[in-house]
């Protein structure tokens, strides 16, 4: 998670990406370097912030949301405010992400109930005009975890779904520095509440407790871009103990921290065994089949991935979305050891690396992958549902499908009798060549 703070005074970045252009050509760059959500804020909640109006902060983050939803970047939003909340969820975020969990405005758990979108409840004691004031605590890890199983347990009466929860410790919320330490080694055990297991998301990124780690000989803590490659340690024992997000000001090195991290995780078979998926891969623009021979070789050359059927290509008319060419649509069975979010992000990078942009909704695309099925699960992940939910309505998606494990099912019936029900007028067998 990619952080753009639409802010003058963010202790970490304040100012940098105040206007709405800076700030929306910010976000698209996090995107382009590997981001796989853009976390869009508009109030600094830095040691002794004051807050600002909330007509301020919508001013701030309206355009930027706004336009990273329709440039198509998964867009989270930062805010402890139903209003903004409300705002950016009509405009078409992904998360939100309330630093309060709940806490700052009780209208917010049942607005995101409503929107059924995943929502980081974090751990948070109060505003931060006075937050070190609330800094004490017998045993950190202990009242944490206690105070978090609260919050989740309100924010489910209010409605919202346990698999949409993400939780967040809150580091350097009402926290001294030495209070974040033991809370990033308790990680994996933070993350089970009440007998279920929640995505866990950590943000150390340029946290003043590692400037004080990294302090100069005279005490002087280390600034807060010269907390970068601190941060990125950070990432790699985050994700290594099974963190689901990390929410970080640079990208670039935390990207590939996260890579070695799984990689990893599926060397000492904390991730378990490998799998099957489906995927469907789609392309209507430039050389159609050339991209779809592509994306099969790259996702064939994944980490310990490997392709085990591919579909004939079908030529088939567009679905919904503006005028355009028709697509050559396939599918594939992969068996493969990353988990399903690992295997969205790789897929996503194949997808970058043949120029997708996300422009219009259903629009045209050079490449387009997505996941189906993966090992049958119905995904508790909050950016992954699955089985994807319109292949059922997709005959260019269960056609090919179909072509290679006749018996496939879906939870509303078998593949063959689901495709049985649809049109296939739109569907025309596609060039002979077959895929690699
Ligand atoms: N930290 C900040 C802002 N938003 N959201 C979550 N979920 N977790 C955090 O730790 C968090 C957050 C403050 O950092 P910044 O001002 O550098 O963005």
């Amino acid at each position: 998670m990619g952080v753009v703070n639409v802010t003058p005074d963010s202790f970490s970045d304040g100012g940098q990406w105040y206007g709405a252009d800076a700030a929306i050509a910010h976000g698209l760059e996090l995107v382009a370097q590997g981001a796989d959500i853009v976390d869009v804020g508009g109030e600094s909640t830095r040691p002794g912030a004051q807050r600002i109006p909330v007509e301020e902060e919508l001013r701030r983050v309206g355009p930027v949301v706004t336009e990273l939803v329709r440039a198509g970047v998964p867009t989270s939003i930062d805010t402890m405010r139903a209003q903004v909340a409300e705002f950016a969820l009509n405009a078409g975020v992904h998360l939100v992400n309330d630093v309060s969990g709940g806490l700052a405005d009780p209208e917010m758990p049942r607005l995101v109930a409503a929107a059924g979108v995943p929502y980081v409840v974090m751990h948070w004691r109060g505003h931060s005009g006075d937050m070190y004031a609330r800094a004490v605590y017998h045993d950190v890890v202990t009242e944490v975890r206690d105070e978090l199983a609260r919050r989740v347990d309100e924010v489910i009466k209010a409605g919202v779904s346990p698999d949409c929860v993400v939780i967040d410790p809150g580091l350097g919320f009402g926290k001294r520095p030495e209070h974040n330490w033991p809370l990033l080694v308790a990680l994996a055990d933070l993350a089970v509440l009440g007998g279920r297991r929640f995505p866990v998301l950590v943000g150390a990124s340029r946290k003043r407790f590692i400037g004080r780690l990294l302090a100069g000989p005279g005490g002087e803590p280390r600034s807060f871009s010269g907390s970068d490659d601190a941060t990125v340690a950070i990432t790699s024992l985050a994700a290594v103990a099974g963190a689901w997000c990390v929410r970080v000001h640079q990208v670039p090195a935390n990207a590939d921290a996260v890579r070695v991290a799984a990689a990893w995780r599926r060397a000492s078979g904390q991730t378990g065994d490998r799998r099957d998926a489906v995927l469907a891969i789609g392309s209507n623009l430039g050389d159609r089949l050339g991209t779809l021979r592509a994306a099969v070789t790259a996702i064939g050359q994944l980490p310990d991935t490997e392709v085990l059927a591919v579909s004939p290509v079908y030529q088939t008319d567009p679905v919904g979305g503006p005028e355009q060419p028709d697509f050559l649509n396939a599918a594939l069975i992969v068996r493969t050891g990353l988990r399903p979010r690992e295997l969205l992000a790789a897929v996503n990078r194949i997808e970058a690396a043949h120029g997708r942009v996300r422009e219009v909704r259903f629009g045209p695309r050079t490449l387009d992958i997505d996941i189906i099925t993966y090992s049958g699960e119905t995904s508790d992940d909050p950016v992954l549902t699955l089985p994807h939910p319109r292949a059922r309505e997709r005959a260019f998606v269960l056609a090919p499908w179909h072509d290679i494990d006749p018996d496939a099912t879906l939870p509303e019936g078998s593949v063959a009798d689901l495709l049985a029900g649809l049109d296939r007028g739109g569907i025309r067998p596609g060039p002979e060549l077959p895929l690699p």
